[in-house]
């Protein structure tokens, strides 16, 4: 008989494809695990819902010589054929939406709406690298030579190593994943070893649709595993590229390590967003926009609002309507429907959470309302908001929980200025009416983000848009736009269809041989 998971609730992970103990490395189609036993926990109650063997470090090398052979085939597939392949990741994907969702909700921590929304991010991924599979186009240069044709030819890079953080355990995947395969890669995946069974499920939902079309899976591969797995991926001359999501310290390393072996990195780094609003603003949209932005996720997106920069003239106001709104907002287990505010991911989030409050309270700051962490067996925590001077250090620095520090100022300029005053640069935000303030804030010297905003919120972003940031962020561009250029390398072709060898810039080296 097949073993039961802990709690009847949990049982609806079996129609996933995940049992009570799972093997998390799908190396040449088959599911392996020699690593240590990690075990999944539920944030809500820390109780455990499934474990999951990690990859060893020879379950790595296995998988990474299937997905280069793999590799082989995959690129040689015609790029439309590719997005058909992506159209049916798409479409099994959307058959286990409330599912997928459901598991990213239990084991991420984020409400269940969220979690929906963010399977959703990898059907849209989906939909969109479909239509880009048949736009990967090339370009034609005018030559100055005569009988000359330049042009650039875009081809795959082999392997792309992908590897995501806790709190977009599926979407950040969807981003990378779905452009590199139409580009005509083979992915290999590392997701946060706390979402162990979401990588586990994902993987198995795409493995059998290239199984059902003929293709290996090892064109995309899992690895479940610690910074063991991720310094592997950094160090592997197999893998020209690296999509990294995390810490600006860890991103750091890893950039290191990648550019040590002239392999290509994509960062998306930590963040410290802004929003501002001006006295002209709507107050009541700004309100809602913050609530969403800094509450969202429990505080734990990258492009979470950290910092509200707010005029003089409505400063008052705008506290009061937003502290009036932070004591309406529900805690409670993600996956009620009443819930706005789950638990954060882990144990050492709520740690983490009370040592920046602590470090606050030492550096000036004052609390406004929240503060405290709620004794629960799950990682829940009020959400916050400090009054605190934009010279504190804590300010600088990116504490991911639901804490908001309110800082005042007089002037458009000033507040471009606080803006663009700390190391990252992420996401940001501006309410305002005035066209004049619009064009100011999303030119050359406004705000230096990756994203630029206005009267909405800094999180929440479309697939459609290349997203990343500047500075600490790591300059990274993801999802759409023109991303797709970096997950492909770029060959200038100048051919000579004459019986001339004219040199370009009218070089004549004198010598014709017969
Ligand atoms: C992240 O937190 O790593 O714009 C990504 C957003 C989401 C993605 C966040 N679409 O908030």
């Amino acid at each position: 008989m097949a073993a039961a998971f802990a709690r009847r609730e949990y049982d609806f992970l079996n129609e996933l494809g995940l049992q009570p103990h799972n093997l998390g490395c799908n190396g040449n189609g088959v599911w392996k695990g020699n690593g240590n036993t990690v075990t999944s926990v539920n944030p809500a109650n820390n109780q455990p819902i499934a474990t999951v063997v990690e990859a060893s470090i020879e379950d790595y090398e296995d998988s990474i010589k299937a997905c280069g052979e793999a590799s082989k085939m995959w690129m040689q597939t015609p790029a439309p054929k590719r997005g058909e392949i992506v159209r049916q990741i798409g479409e099994a994907l959307r058959s286990k939406l409330e599912l997928l969702g459901r598991l990213v909700s239990l084991e991420m921590g984020k409400i269940l709406p969220e979690g929906i929304g963010e399977v959703q991010e990898i059907i849209d991924m989906c939909d969109y690298a479909v239509g880009l599979s048949r736009q990967l186009n090339g370009s034609i240069i005018p030559s100055e030579r005569p009988n000359h044709m330049m042009m650039e030819v875009w081809n795959p890079l082999g392997i792309v190593g992908v590897i995501t953080a806790f709190n977009f355990p599926a979407a950040v995947l969807g981003w990378n994943a779905c452009i590199a395969l139409v580009c005509g890669n083979c992915v290999v995946w590392k997701g946060a070893p706390t979402t162990p069974l979401i990588s586990v499920a994902t993987t198995k939902l795409i493995a059998e649709v290239f199984e059902r079309n003929g293709f290996p899976s090892a064109i995309f591969t899992c690895i479940c595993g610690g910074a063991e797995i991720g310094q592997a991926i950094a160090e592997d001359t197999r893998i020209p590229l690296v999509s990294f999501t995390g810490s600006t310290k860890v991103g750091q390393i890893v950039q290191r390590t990648v550019h040590a072996r002239f392999g290509k990195c994509l960062l998306e780094l930590s963040g410290n967003n802004a929003i501002i609003v001006m006295d002209d603003a709507d107050l009541a949209l700004a309100v809602s926009s913050v609530l969403f932005a800094a509450v969202g996720t429990a505080g734990q997106r990258c492009t979470t609002c950290r910092r509200l920069l707010l005029h003089e003239k409505i400063h008052q106001q705008v506290i009061e309507r937003l502290v009036d709104a932070y004591k309406q907002v529900k805690i409670g287990d993600p996956l009620n429907k009443d819930t706005l505010l789950g638990p954060l991911h882990t144990k050492t989030s709520k740690t983490n959470f009370e040592k920046g409050i602590q470090m606050i309270k030492s550096q000036g700051g004052h609390i406004l309302t929240g503060g405290s962490v709620i004794e629960h067996e799950g990682n829940f925590v009020q959400p916050t908001i400090v009054e605190i001077s934009g010279d504190a250090p804590i300010v600088k620095e990116e504490l991911f929980a639901p804490v908001l520090y309110v800082l005042k100022f007089q002037t458009l300029e000033d507040a471009i200025e606080l803006n663009n005053s700390v190391s990252q640069g992420l996401s940001s935000s501006i309410f305002t009416r005035s066209p004049e303030a619009i064009f100011k804030w999303i030119g050359p010297c406004g705000s230096d983000c990756g994203i630029v905003n206005v009267n909405i919120p800094t999180n929440g972003a479309e697939i459609g848009g290349a997203f990343g940031g500047e500075k600490a962020t790591g300059g990274g561009r993801e999802a759409g736009s023109d991303s797709w250029k970096q997950y492909m390398r770029r060959a200038t072709c100048t051919i000579n269809y004459g019986r001339e060898l004219p040199l370009a810039q009218g070089i004549n080296f004198g010598f014709q041989s017969n």
